[in-house]
């Protein structure tokens, strides 16, 4: 098990396009729980593979108050959603920031689990509200796409300045 490396906007990998997975092997099972590890490390309710520099389709949740309801999305895709609310949102790739976006209430996805078998799941609430953020990060997007151009740029001004702040302070 690895803690990865989580990159920030605007690093362009963030902006990459996912591959579907074709292959559900060891390597792939334990690149997941990687995943998990980084992300209960963070701590987050949610990491896309998108974060940490791969390309394979998957992320993986859990919203649960304690920290143990896994769920692994492979490929998924949203059959249906409904409603829509403002919510706020965070991402672990744009630290120290939030923001309020629109998001469906509920929504039905499939996907498949790390074995490859197909699933459907119901959701609301933060669940849903995560299914949506990952699902936009396996597309390249961001949840500061939704922002006013004005906001986006602020954003990334400052996560510039600390990204060179960082590397500073690495060099000494
Ligand atoms: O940990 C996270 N919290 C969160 C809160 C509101 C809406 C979405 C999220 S996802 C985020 C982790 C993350 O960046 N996943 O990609
Ligand atoms: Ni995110």
């Amino acid at each position: 098990m690895a803690i990865l490396e989580i990159l920030h906007f605007p690093d362009p990998r963030l902006r990459k396009v996912t591959e579907p997975i074709t292959v559900f092997d060891d390597a792939l099972s334990r690149f997941i729980d990687d995943m998990f590890e980084t992300m209960y490390d963070a701590p987050g309710v949610g990491l896309a593979a998108t974060q940490v520099g791969d390309t394979r389709r998957v992320a993986v949740m859990d919203c649960s108050e304690d920290k143990t309801e896994r769920i692994v999305m492979c490929n998924p895709r949203i059959l249906r959603s409904e409603d829509e609310e403002i919510v706020d949102e965070g991402c672990l790739s744009v630290p120290d920031h939030y923001d309020r976006v629109t998001r469906a209430t509920r929504l039905r996805f499939a996907a498949a689990d790390r074995d490859g078998h197909e699933y459907e799941m119901d959701a609301e609430g933060l669940l849903a509200q995560c299914v949506q953020h990952e699902l936009a990060h396996l597309d390249g997007g961001l949840y500061v796409d939704k922002l006013s151009r004005l906001k986006r740029e602020r954003i990334r001004r400052k996560l510039v300045k600390a990204a060179r702040q960082a590397d500073g302070a690495d060099a000494k």
